[in-house]
């Protein structure tokens, strides 16, 4: 019999936008998941992802139980958390005592909760006695953080998602909001389609979905954005659409910029920017003309070797024009992660302190240092992400306790990270899967509890603080981050003999978060009336407690009330191309996937819209070269080399190639694009400079090629067993020239993988992927033709094809791949299995890529009612694509524009 369904409020645990779910669960399992309609991020709305949140709740992968490596020696073993903590505490402990409290760090996450954030901080800070805490915000918001702060005087977001339907000009810069922030985008396209005298700038070099919604797209040079605001910037001045007056009573430092300004013309500026003068003039007149600009910025901006000066020339325009503090206006940076707004309330990075105090400030410290009991707080600056991974090279940092973040894979430079964690005396990770790229290097793993398992809060990109609330017990021994971090703090507190352990009494995420509250006594955050029941009462509310917007008085967060106009770096990348190497990478986000997918990738239909790695080039460059579509690619820098298969893609300029930032280890034979990418960081904001890097392409001589195909077809277990399959071939991706797992499908999911070799692969290699999916020679169809060495093998169950390898010859393999996920019935296919066909011999078999995902419509299916004369409203009536979540329709609108 089925149980009833209980329903928690929660908030969807990927994007900074911060939507509001209700997850449906029956027992201790999730089953379901739908917007809030209540929540004033999303009213009800979800995209793909959220959507899908339920079918990331599987087993399969989830850490369970400690897992301790003695020694290196050995191999890692389950263990109890009592003993697991001990050696944990009685490790940090020992290294504390002989190398001083600097030789340990904590890496932690903007996917925490804001109570985890406060006890680790306080586990670092006021116990251990280091400032060696930092986040992987730092390699996401900290140029956001570091230029808000240089110019308005804090932290702080002072625009509202409301401002959207109040505003008269959106300038996205740098934000891929349709892929990255979608209901964001919803937001924004509702906006313009009730008023279409909306104008829409858009600032990224790639023509992404974002930027086709765009009245003006400027597709600059990479790097090229400080310089083209402050052209912008210098327009404005030149046509009097300044408001000298805001600018005399309420900023300092103008008269500094306007000189530097004076150079920067738009003729003069316009070839290294890469977009004509004459568009720099109409975005300039566009901004000042208006009357309520809001301007979004993202990762474009944030991850540049002057991030902070990027966020800067953009505030600046505010500043300039006085457009600041009003309905519809204001300089909005998106937050990445969920909680990445919560880590820097609670100064959970290595320059920061809770309630948006400063390290640097000998106040601040003392005022901490009362609050939290102690004599004194430590004074020596932290590392940042970068530094404390260079520190566990050279020794300085012996041992790391890494929470909610995945370096191995989403560092830069990974080959340096690698060597870092391999260096590292004692790593502990802390997270809620064990198969990680981290996980690999951990000598004890310790198991997290996850979303839909944890209580606490989150604050999003409008400063609005959700409850985040547990609908299921986490697997097996798993345990909320906030408890894991407060039990180490006990035992380490009796290790070192510090008497600290009335610190760290907290016995629930409530407790935690009343005393983070009094921390922001009097501070522009000041959230000391919220508790977690009054968050209940009150539902989602924003900081300062209610306030919509920040700066209406025009008093910035400065003693002196003035804002800050700053000099700018008008470099452009740390890496020019050159004749070595000659491309530009470029790095993102996909649609449907999610960092280093250790959630969405287990969920086979987010890999409809984006099947394979690949990577982007302009069908110009692959023309010029001679490349085709698809080929294999050896990808170049001067860190690393990885392979990968081509993509012709208009969404790049000649010159640049796109990779997506998503595929790792787990997926591939190879680190991903950050065996490329250059840890070159801003010097204010010790943001890495993770979006681009100077490449070499040349062809991958790889001639061998194999495709194995894995679907267990129609059953209720189909999920797990496809994850599961997918977990046993993972780790024998190691060592291919070339290899790609992913999953596919929907009600017949399935696992794919894709080999390439510069020889054929030895029969014992291709037996023993044979064995990790069950499909042993005694139990498929089996072909063999020795003198092309070349190997198929097909399962059938109940009439339908469930297995397929193709080893030395795999033509097929798109058209089977097609009929598996259908179902086809083989009698239709089997006397084509083996045949080298590229062509399906069944129509149904042609291979489908995905627009809407909700709705599985595919790009066929749109594209036979186009040529049937459907405009957008007649495609939504008839095959209900972009009806749900909404985030396909700028894709369809592309296709209904070739027409
Ligand atoms: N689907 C999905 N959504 C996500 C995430 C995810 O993993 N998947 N992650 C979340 C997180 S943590 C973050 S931080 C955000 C990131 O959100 P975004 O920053 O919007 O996403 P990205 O794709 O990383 O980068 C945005 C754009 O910057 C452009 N860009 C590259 N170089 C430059 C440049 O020099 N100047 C300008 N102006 N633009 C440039 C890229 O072409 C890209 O389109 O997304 C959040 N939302
Ligand atoms: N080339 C390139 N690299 C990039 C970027 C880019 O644009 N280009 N973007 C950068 C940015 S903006 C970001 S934010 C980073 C993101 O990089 P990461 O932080 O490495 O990304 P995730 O894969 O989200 O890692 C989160 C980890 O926490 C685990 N986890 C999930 N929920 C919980 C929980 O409740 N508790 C615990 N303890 N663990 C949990 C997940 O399994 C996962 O392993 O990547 C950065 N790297
Ligand atoms: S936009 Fe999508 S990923 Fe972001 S919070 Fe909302 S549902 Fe989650
Ligand atoms: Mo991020």
């Amino acid at each position: 019999m089925d149980r009833p369904l209980n329903e928690t409020r929660s908030v969807c645990c990927y994007c900074g936008t911060g939507c509001g779910v209700i997850i449906q669960s029956a027992g201790d399992r999730i089953v379901g998941v739908r917007g809030d309609p209540d929540h004033p991020a999303n009213f009800g709305k979800l995209c793909a992802k959220g959507n899908t949140l339920h079918l990331a709740a599987v087993r399969t992968g989830r850490a369970t139980v400690p897992i301790l490596r003695e020694s290196r020696a050995v191999l890692p073993a389950p263990t109890s958390w009592d003993y697991a903590l001990d050696v944990a505490a009685e490790r940090f402990a020992a290294i504390i005592r002989e190398h001083g409290p600097d030789a340990v760090a904590f890496y932690v996450s903007g996917q925490l909760l804001t109570e985890d954030y406060y006890v680790f901080n306080k586990l670092a800070r006021a116990l251990v006695g280091t400032n060696n805490i930092d986040s992987n915000s730092r390699l996401c918001m900290s140029s956001a953080v570091a230029a808000y702060k240089a110019t308005l005087g804090s932290d702080a977001v002072p625009c509202c998602y409301e401002d959207i339907e109040l505003a008269d000009l959106l300038l996205i810069a740098g934000s891929n909001t349709a892929y990255a922030h979608p209901i964001v985008f919803r937001r924004i396209e509702a906006a313009k389609e009730k008023r279409p005298d909306l104008k829409i700038v858009v600032v990224d070099p790639r023509r992404t979905d974002t930027a086709a919604a765009a009245d003006l797209h400027l597709a600059l040079a990479p790097g090229a954005d400080a310089l083209l605001y402050s052209a912008m910037l210098h327009v404005l001045l030149w046509e009097g659409l300044t408001d000298p007056a805001f600018i005399a009573q309420h900023t300092e430092g103008f008269n500094a910029l306007r000189s530097q300004l004076a150079e920067l013309t738009p003729g003069a500026v316009a070839a290294a920017c890469g977009v004509r003068a004459e568009d720099i003039v109409a975005a300039a007149r566009m901004f000042g003309q208006a009357k309520a600009p809001l301007s979004f910025w993202c990762q474009g901006l944030n991850q540049s070797i002057h991030g902070t000066a990027n966020g800067a020339a953009l505030i600046h325009l505010h500043l300039a024009t006085g457009k600041i503090g009003r309905p519809g206006m204001g300089p909005f940076s998106l937050t990445g992660q969920p909680n990445a707004m919560g880590g820097r309330e609670t100064g959970t990075m290595a320059n920061l302190l809770p309630g948006h105090r400063n390290l640097a400030d000998p106040a601040d410290r003392a005022e901490l240092a009362r609050l939290w009991n102690v004599p004194a707080l430590p004074e020596k600056p932290g590392k940042t992400a970068i530094e404390l991974f260079d520190a566990l090279t050279n020794g300085d940092i012996k041992a790391i306790w890494i929470a909610c973040t995945n370096p191995a894979q989403s560092l830069p430079d990974l080959a340096k990270v690698k060597t870092a964690l391999t260096h590292a005396k004692f790593v502990v990770v802390q997270d809620a899967w064990g198969d990680t790229e981290t996980a690999a290097f951990a000598d004890l793993l310790l198991p997290a509890a996850t979303w839909g398992e944890k209580d606490g809060t989150v604050t999003n990109s409008e400063r609005r603080i959700s409850r985040v609330r547990a609908a299921v017990p986490p697997p097996g021994a798993a345990r909320a981050d906030w408890r894991i971090a407060r039990d180490f703090a006990l035992r380490l507190d009796e290790k070192l003999g510090a008497g600290r352990t009335a610190q760290f009494a907290f016995d629930s995420p409530a407790e935690v978060y009343a005393e983070y509250v009094r921390t922001t006594v009097g501070r522009d955050l000041d959230i000391h009336e919220l508790s977690h029941a009054v968050l209940d009462a009150r539902g989602p509310t924003q900081w300062p407690t209610g306030a919509a917007r920040l700066y209406t008085d025009h008093r910035f967060a400065f003693p002196d009330g003035k804002a800050r106009f700053i000099p700018i770096d008008t470099q452009l990348t740390a890496e020019t191309p050159d004749a070595r190497h000659p491309f530009r990478l470029l790095t993102g986000r996909l649609r449907d996937q999610w960092h280093g997918m250790s959630r969405t990738g287990r969920i086979p239909r987010l890999y409809s819209h984006e099947p394979e790695p690949r990577i982007e080039i302009h069908p110009a460059d692959l023309q010029r070269r001679g490349w085709i579509d698809g080929q294999l690619m050896r990808v170049k820098s001067r860190r690393g080399e990885i392979v990968l298969p081509i993509a012709a893609s208009e969404e790049v300029r000649p010159g640049q190639a796109f990779v997506a930032m998503h595929w790792g280890r787990r997926s591939l034979s190879h680190d991903g694009v950050n065996a490329l990418t250059i840890p070159v960081c801003d010097p204010v904001s010790k943001q890495p400079e993770l979006k681009h890097a100077a490449l070499r392409i040349e062809p991958a001589v790889l001639p061998w090629r194999m495709r194995v195909l894995r679907s267990p077809g129609l059953s209720a277990e189909a999920h797990e067993k496809v994850i599961e399959w997918r977990a046993r071939l993972a780790p024998l991706l190691e060592g291919f020239d070339y290899a790609a797992l992913t999953l596919d499908g929907r009600e017949r999911p399935l696992v794919a993988l894709r080999v390439a070799a510069a020889e054929p692969l030895a029969i014992e290699r291709i037996e023993q992927i044979a064995d990790a999916l069950e499909m042993p020679e005694g139990v498929c169809l089996t072909y063999r033709d020795p003198a092309k060495r070349v190997i198929k093998r097909a399962r059938i169950d109940d009439e339908r094809l469930t297995g397929i390898l193709l080893a030395g010859e795999d033509l097929a393999g798109n058209w089977l791949r097609a009929a598996m996920k259908e179902g086809v019935p083989i009698d239709a296919l089997r006397r084509w299995l083996f045949a080298p066909r590229a062509e399906p011999p069944v129509a149904s078999a042609a291979p489908r890529r995905v627009i809407c995902n909700c709705l599985d419509v595919s790009e066929a299916d749109i594209q036979r009612e186009i040529a049937a004369g459907a405009d957008l409203p007649a495609l939504q009536e008839r095959l209900k694509c972009g009806t749900s979540c909404g985030a396909c329709v700028q894709e369809i609108k592309q296709l209904l524009g070739k027409r």
